[in-house]
């Protein structure tokens, strides 16, 4: 099946089932016969998925919210020039979990850096590359630390942030959604995980115009 590249990323806090979600969407699409490349942030190739560690590991040095954004945002560079563009140029599909406003919701929401730097970066790393379609997998703050509780093993430098932290986070998300209609769709996440896959492949299928797969 021939279709033009598209970039789709999924958002939420911590517990929200982006992993599960993602794994879903991405077997649907390449169902269809589309090649698809699932990846993540902060990370994705070998020297992002390095500082993934530095960023995230609880080590003893400080990191300061700014520190915290350009790590991010290295990463993100490394990740867009060796993965993702290169993916899209070629006309395959790329479904990130998480991008760019997760710095907005995190760095910005959650800690408190200015709009305007996070934009500037933004502009610096990717220019005018933004993604398709983003899927926003709402949860209240208190399901999301409930579900990341009961699984919990080694603690990164993010769970161990407060709920008033992720309320945050949640918000800031939630006004991002609430400024990009077109591209956003908030997925209930809340509901059964079977639920939030079929929610989110359908909000993929309908904002991206695919047409339904003929029944078997
Ligand atoms: N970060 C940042 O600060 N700035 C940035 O620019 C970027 C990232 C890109 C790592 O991200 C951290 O990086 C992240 C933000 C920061 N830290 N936080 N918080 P990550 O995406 O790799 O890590 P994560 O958000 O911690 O992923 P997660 O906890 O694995 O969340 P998830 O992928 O959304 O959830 P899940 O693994 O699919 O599910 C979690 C558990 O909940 C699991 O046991 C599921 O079975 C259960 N679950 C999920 N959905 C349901 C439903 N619907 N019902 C019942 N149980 C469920």
């Amino acid at each position: 099946m021939t279709t033009a590249a598209r970039f789709i990323t999924l958002e939420g806090i911590e517990g929200a089932g982006k992993t599960t979600v993602a794994d879903r969407v991405t077997q649907a699409l390449r169902a269809r016969g589309i090649t698809v490349h699932a990846t993540r942030e902060p990370g994705g190739t070998k020297c992002a998925e390095r500082i993934r560690s530095v960023v995230l590991d609880r080590g003893e040095e400080h990191i300061s919210a700014t520190a915290e954004t350009l790590l991010m945002f290295g990463a993100r560079q490394v990740h867009v020039d060796n993965l993702i563009r290169p993916a899209l140029t070629r006309g395959e599909w790329v479904l990130c979990d998480r991008f760019t406003d997760a710095t907005h919701a995190y760095q910005g929401g959650g800690r408190g850096v200015d709009r305007k730097l996070i934009e500037t970066l933004a502009q610096a790393v990717h220019g005018d590359l933004a993604p398709d379609c983003t899927l926003l997998l709402d949860v209240p703050v208190r399901v999301g630390l409930e579900r990341m509780q009961a699984r919990r093993g080694a603690v990164d430098r993010f769970e161990i942030e407060s709920a008033q932290f992720f309320e945050r986070v949640r918000n800031r998300y939630l006004e991002l959604a609430r400024a990009s209609p077109q591209r956003f769709r908030i997925i209930d996440a809340t509901a059964r995980l079977d639920e939030v896959c079929d929610a989110a492949l359908a909000a993929v299928e309908s904002t991206l115009n695919l047409p339904p797969v003929a029944a078997s």
